[in-house]
């Protein structure tokens, strides 16, 4: 009883934070992406092939989260976007406080889109909204089918889900099919893209729902 009045109370106090960040993309002008997944489903793979493809239309800013190190803002730097590494210790999924801290030394003036990099997992962080616009959920195909049925919230919780490393299927033995059939069970409405950061197959249809995402948002500013 006591357990679920304190997660309720910091779920509550997040949602107050998260309500001030969104204040301040809406101010800004800038649309926001949080982008989730279980640790190496390629987040930062699909953010290079998003970044590769938009960074000539769309002025791009990224904010990592990791436990540890800044590999990721350097892959991300080295595309010549602007980036900043969150590194949250022992914390397994970024809060609005951490993005409201990041935001008094990331500007966003003069962004189109910033996506947030979440830390790898595959639960906790669809559980703390950030304030952005979309939730987006990358899944590596490779995991197993069955896998949305097993881990539901962020798939529920995600606008679009990418079923990334499609090349792998042919050696993994998992049922693209079937995997699909579990997305849509758990949520309906998601936007379903079966992807390969590696080889680039599917990657138009994402840039596509994006960038149509992108401008709705803009058009209801
Ligand atoms: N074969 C194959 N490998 C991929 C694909 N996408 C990503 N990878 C590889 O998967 C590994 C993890 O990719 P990342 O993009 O670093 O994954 P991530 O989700 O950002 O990882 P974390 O930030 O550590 O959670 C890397 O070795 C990538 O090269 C893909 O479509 N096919
Ligand atoms: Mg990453």
């Amino acid at each position: 009883m006591h357990r679920i009045v304190t997660e309720t109370g910091i779920l509550d106090a997040n949602e107050k934070l998260a309500v001030e960040n969104r204040d301040c993309f809406r101010e800004k002008g800038v649309f926001v992406v949080n982008l989730m997944s279980a640790p190496g489903a390629g987040k930062t793979s699909l953010l290079e092939q998003t970044i590769l493809r938009l960074r000539g239309d769309y002025r791009i800013g990224v904010i990592e989260g990791d436990l540890m190190t800044t590999c990721d803002a350097d892959r991300i730097r080295a595309l010549g976007v602007p980036a900043m590494q969150i590194t949250t210790g022992t914390v397994c999924h970024l809060d609005a406080q951490m993005i409201s801290r990041a935001l008094r030394s990331f500007s966003l003036d003069g962004l189109d889109l910033l996506v947030i990099e979440n830390v790898g997992n595959l639960v906790c962080p669809a559980e703390f909204n950030l304030g952005e616009d979309l939730k987006v959920m990358v899944f590596s195909t490779v995991e197993g089918a069955e896998k949305p049925k097993k881990y539901p919230l962020m798939f529920h919780e995600a606008a679009a889900v990418l079923l990334n490393k499609i090349d792998l299927i042919p050696y993994a033995g998992v049922s693209l099919e079937e995997l699909c059939n579990n997305v849509r069970e758990v949520n309906p409405e998601a936007g379903i893209f079966p992807v390969s950061c590696r080889s680039g197959e599917g990657i138009t249809d994402w840039m596509e729902w994006l960038i149509r995402s992108i401008e709705a948002a803009r058009r209801s500013r």
